[in-house]
């Protein structure tokens, strides 16, 4: 069965919720990050980076086993596997999952988590810091808000492109930045999160 290397962050749900979307069989594998497991060897054959998630498929491509990091690598693979339209078969409709899902993973959560650090978990006060990275974030869901006027998701269909900025826009957008200014994402956004596969990849495990 598919193992999950799971914590409770964005990174960790944006895999749960691939994981649960697929329909695949899962078990969810705690790496507890606060206690610093993702530092143990066996772990770091994984991730070698020290990052959850991980995925191990002991039946992989060709029956092989494969470790995977990364989630957007994670969710592609997911997606891949399921065969259920999360990750399309047409190669015209990959080409914009991949440009959405890379920059969901690349752009989007790399730069919300520095949101995140700069106005929750810093100790030290950088007002500058807070102010730029506030600037970003919104910018940010001002493209996305763009995207959804015409999308109903943010490549057409939903797919693991839109697991790639559900996370974050749920961790920063409802509950800091708010999205009264960004009436496409609010509808996109409470669309994902009334789908039963996303109510229980947020619930506990
Ligand atoms: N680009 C990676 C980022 C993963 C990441 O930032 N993971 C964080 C939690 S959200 C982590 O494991 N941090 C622990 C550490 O760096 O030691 C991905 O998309 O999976």
């Amino acid at each position: 069965m598919i193992e999950l290397y799971f914590w409770t962050t964005d990174n960790g749900y944006k895999a749960r919720q691939g994981a649960e979307e697929s329909g695949l069989p899962f078990v969810i594998k705690p790496v507890n990050i606060r206690a610093r497991e993702q530092f143990a060897p066996e772990y770091l054959k994984i991730s070698p980076g020290h990052k959850i998630p991980g995925l191990v498929d002991p039946n992989g491509p060709g029956g092989a086993r494969i470790t995977l990091c990364e989630s957007g690598a994670i969710l592609r693979y997911l997606g891949e596997k399921a065969g259920n339209g999360l990750y399309p078969a047409d190669p015209v409709a990959r080409l914009k999952v991949d440009q959405w899902l890379f920059w969901g993973s690349a752009t989007f959560t790399t730069l919300a988590q520095q949101f995140g650090f700069f106005t929750q978990r810093n100790p030290e006060d950088v007002p500058a810091a807070k102010k730029h990275y506030t600037d970003v974030l919104k910018d940010m869901f001002d493209t996305l808000n763009t995207r959804l006027a015409d999308n109903e998701y943010v490549a057409g269909a939903y797919s693991v492109a839109d697991i790639s900025m559900y996370a974050d826009t749920h961790l920063h957008g409802v509950n800091n930045i708010g999205l009264g200014a960004y009436p496409h994402v609010r509808r996109w956004h409470d669309a994902i999160e009334a789908r039963p596969a996303v109510k229980k990849a947020w619930g506990p495990y």
